[in-house]
Order: C-alpha cells, then sequence, then structure tokens
C-alpha cells in the first residue's frame, strides 16, 4: 500500500484485487525482546503541559504524521487530515478561542461530577501550550469525502478511524523523543473557521508537541495494571 510510486485515487466500488502478502516471521525470541521494550518505552509516556521553546525536528513531525496514516480505517477510506499550524497569529486565534471556551467550562459548563474527575489532572482553562509549544497540529475527521467537483461520499467509522490514528501518532512521537497532549478544547467548532478548513472536515484534536519544559511537571497519576484492564474467558 506504499504510496510512494502509486498515489491514492478514490477508487470507489472498484473490483477486489489482491496481492501476496508475505512479511518475514520475526523469530518468538526477538518478538518477546521487542515487545518487552516496547511496554517499558510506551510506559515511559506522559501527557505534556509544559513544553521548552526548544525547535523539534520538522522531519520528525512530519515522519510521525505518515506513520498515523498508516492506520487502518474504515473501509480503507483514511478519512483524516493532520493540519499543522505554523503561523503564530493563527496560534494566537487559537489559543484565545480556546481558552475563552475553556472558561466557560471551567467555570461550570463541565458540571460538577466532570470537573471532579479533572481535578488529580490539575487542567485550568488557560492553555498557554496552544502559542508556547514548538509545534502545533490540529487533526481533522473527514466525516465524508468531497471530491472537488462537489460529489459527496459517507466515510465509516471515522471516530474509530481517526482515534487510531491519533494513538499512532502519539506512539510515533513519544518513540521519536518527543512529548505530545492531546487536547479537545470543547466546542471545537472554532477550529474550522480558523484554520478554514472545508465543510466535510470535523475537529477531532489539538496536539501540541514538543520537549518538557526543563521544570515540567505532571500529575503523579498511576496506571491500571494489566490484571486490571485485561480478563481472560
Ligand atoms: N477540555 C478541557 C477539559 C479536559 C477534559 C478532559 I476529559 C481531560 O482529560 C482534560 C481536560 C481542557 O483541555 O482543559
Amino acid at each position: 500500500m506504499s504510496s510512494e510510486t502509486r498515489q491514492w485515487t478514490p477508487a470507489h466500488g472498484a473490483p477486489y484485487r489482491p496481492v501476496a502478502y508475505r512479511p518475514a516471521r520475526m523469530p518468538s525470541a526477538q518478538s518477546l525482546a521487542r515487545a518487552a521494550e516496547l511496554r517499558t518505552r510506551m510506559d515511559e509516556r506522559r501527557t505534556v503541559r509544559h513544553f521548552s521553546p526548544d525547535p523539534v525536528p520538522e522531519q520528525v513531525i512530519r515522519d510521525a504524521i505518515a506513520c498515523a496514516a498508516t492506520a487502518p480505517s474504515g473501509a480503507h477510506q483514511q478519512p483524516w487530515t493532520f493540519v499543522r499550524v505554523k503561523d503564530p497569529a493563527v496560534r494566537e486565534q487559537i489559543r484565545a478561542a480556546a481558552e475563552q471556551e475553556e472558561q466557560l467550562s471551567y467555570d461550570g459548563r463541565l458540571g460538577d461530577e466532570w470537573l471532579a474527575a479533572l481535578r488529580p489532572l490539575g487542567t485550568d482553562a488557560v492553555k498557554i501550550h496552544l502559542t508556547d509549544a514548538p509545534a502545533l497540529l490540529v487533526v481533522f475527521q473527514q466525516r465524508y469525502w468531497l471530491g472537488p467537483d462537489g460529489t459527496k461520499r459517507k466515510h465509516y467509522y471515522v471516530d474509530e478511524s481517526v482515534g487510531i490514528a491519533v494513538g499512532m501518532l502519539l506512539t510515533a512521537l513519544h518513540l521519536s523523543g518527543l512529548a505530545a497532549l492531546i487536547h479537545t478544547p470543547s466546542p471545537m467548532r472554532f477550529l474550522s473557521h480558523v484554520l478554514r478548513r472545508p465543510e466535510n472536515e470535523k475537529a477531532f484534536a489539538v496536539v501540541p508537541i514538543g520537549y518538557p519544559a526543563e521544570d515540567c511537571e505532571v500529575p503523579d497519576l498511576l496506571r491500571k495494571s494489566l490484571d486490571q484492564v485485561m480478563t481472560e474467558v
């Protein structure tokens, strides 16, 4: 499925055309070592809200987005757009609008139960990372495909597909040495206007990216143990 030599085009209703898939089998010793290493590395990931101003290598961001875009998706429709926001004025606009919404949320719109659930995270309406993290992505989901001539085609399992892609984005960034935050200002409609996205796209998440600040702090949270998240029948 590499798009290096052939360019993707919509192939609605195209016939099934199988090709051989014969990846080399990984020896189980290597598999065990790789899995254990990944488990340890992924357990080191933390959601970061205080970023260093140090720039991040542009190619790492591009490679991480390319990794995310290998995610499986409903009917292989790949219903995602990753917007890299570079213009500082646009970032200011996003921050101002997000903080306005967040203020309403923290002032009561979320409700007591939600606010209580957030308390261990120590978050508030101030979203400094929207302007201060060295890189900012906004991920959009394409609710349907919109052709250049205005043709619309429904996309399937969009939430699941984009959620998987964002998980892979986070994994790629973390394993490449960068920290990130999945931020979902609510409601997010303002992002479509500020970033002038087409009508078929809906904001899914804002992702500030960078290195943790020298004085970065994170909440003292515990992950559920494997026994708490897994059961066997
Ligand atoms: N969107 C708000 C509130 C918030 C909600 C959840 I669920 C979180 O896990 C964290 C924060 C904010 O970004 O502060």
